[in-house]
């Protein structure tokens, strides 16, 4: 397939980043809450060895926040996950799936406590604000929900400590994993947390104020210099490797929370009220069908237009790959796959169609790193 380039529009949002990545040679978008999102920069496999390296900075400003506040703030967004929240924290940020009333996955936030009744969630792909007000008035909560023009920096890399103490003081380094806290920076106070979408460790600096948040990504690059600082972007390659899943690339809302792996996130027990906990004990009870498991196909090329399917040797389907690459450090590609029972124990190789021609691969765990 050819690739063409992406008309802009209004609908099709920039970032207050746009200008400044595209100077700094932004080589494919993809499209993420309806917005800009950088796909590469140099090539996938140069940005890959270079975040694992040094120091990036990522415009992902599409990881849209979804601000609920207000009296009722704590039921909705529990209503919403099915992971315990009623021992959460202000400061902490707590990865969430999202469930609809028929316990399938809706989104996989991360979410933000910023105070008891207030609450942002940092979403994936999906448009969970029409989701979060048809609960409220349904519910008929007392809340407000809207999506503040917050614009989240990403500093990612196993320099991204020395980095950001430059600006931010050493003060930073103490931030724990999953925390956040205010830094100051030329007179604007900025939320960070300890996050990020990829393994390398970082931060993400939600960004409130764009002209204040247009002077932190020039300094970024300014004082990086020393680091080998470049822009960057989550990274499809090191992303994979680590297991990061991507809604509507790995899993949907044709999924259930037990398929994608999310069992440490799901709590059944607990007193919570929340939407598709019943299904959900009924799905526990009875066992799950399929599940995402890790693929290595003895290949250097794939393009994943849509689903793969993946065959046994008497051609009965084992499954789909939802996501894949090619990996330089195992040398094939790699891929998260839906492999049906009882073949994702399966030792034996399956095959799989790339380009009209039959390769074979291997059903493997997950992360691959
Ligand atoms: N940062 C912020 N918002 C986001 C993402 C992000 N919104 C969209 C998307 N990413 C949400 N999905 C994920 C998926 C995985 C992780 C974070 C967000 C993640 N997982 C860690 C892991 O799996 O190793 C640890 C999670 C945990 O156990 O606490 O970081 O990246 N702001």
């Amino acid at each position: 397939m050819r690739n063409f380039p992406i008309a802009k529009s209004r609908r099709l949002r920039s970032t207050p980043y746009t200008d400044r990545i595209e100077a700094h040679g932004v080589s494919a978008y993809t499209v993420y809450n309806h917005m800009l999102l950088p796909a590469s920069f140099k090539s996938l496999e140069f940005d890959y060895e270079h975040l694992k390296n040094y120091v990036q900075v990522w415009d992902v400003a599409a990881e849209r926040q979804v601000e609920i506040s207000g009296k009722d703030s704590a039921k909705l967004v529990q209503l919403m996950t099915c992971r315990d929240l009623s021992n959460s924290k202000v400061g902490k940020c707590y990865y969430a799936p999202l469930i609809d009333n028929q316990g399938l996955l809706v989104n996989d936030p991360i979410i933000n406590k910023l105070a008891e009744d207030r609450w942002w969630l940092s979403i994936a792909d999906s448009d969970v604000i029409f989701f979060a007000k048809g609960l409220a008035a349904g519910k008929k909560f007392e809340v407000e929900i809207k999506e503040p023009d917050v614009n989240i920096l990403a500093v990612q890399g196993p320099l991204a400590d020395d980095l950001m103490s430059k600006l931010f003081g050493e003060r930073i380094r103490q931030l724990k994993f999953f925390n956040f806290s205010y830094f100051d920076f030329k007179g604007h106070t900025h939320f960070i947390a300890r996050s990020g979408w990829s393994k390398q460790s970082g931060f993400e600096i939600y960004v409130e104020n764009s002209l204040a948040g247009q002077d932190l990504y020039d300094y970024l690059f300014e004082v990086g210099k020393e680091f080998n600082v470049r822009p960057g972007c989550p990274n499809l390659i090191e992303r994979i490797e680590g297991a990061l899943l991507s809604y509507g690339n790995d899993f949907d809302n044709r999924d259930n929370p037990f398929e994608a792996n999310f069992d440490k996130y799901i709590n059944l027990d607990s007193e919570i009220n929340f939407l598709g906990k019943e299904e959900l004990k009924k799905i526990n009870q009875s066992g799950i069908k399929r599940k995402l498991r890790g693929v290595k196909i003895e290949h250097n090329k794939i393009d994943m237009y849509c689903e793969k399917t993946l065959f046994d040797d008497n051609n009965n389907i084992i499954g789909s790959v939802r996501s894949a690459t090619y990996s330089p450090t195992f040398k094939k590609i790699i891929g998260i796959a839906m492999i049906n029972k009882p073949y994702w124990n399966m030792k034996d190789q399956f095959r799989i169609e790339i380009d009209e021609k039959i390769h074979v691969g291997t059903v493997c765990d997950l992360p691959f790193i």
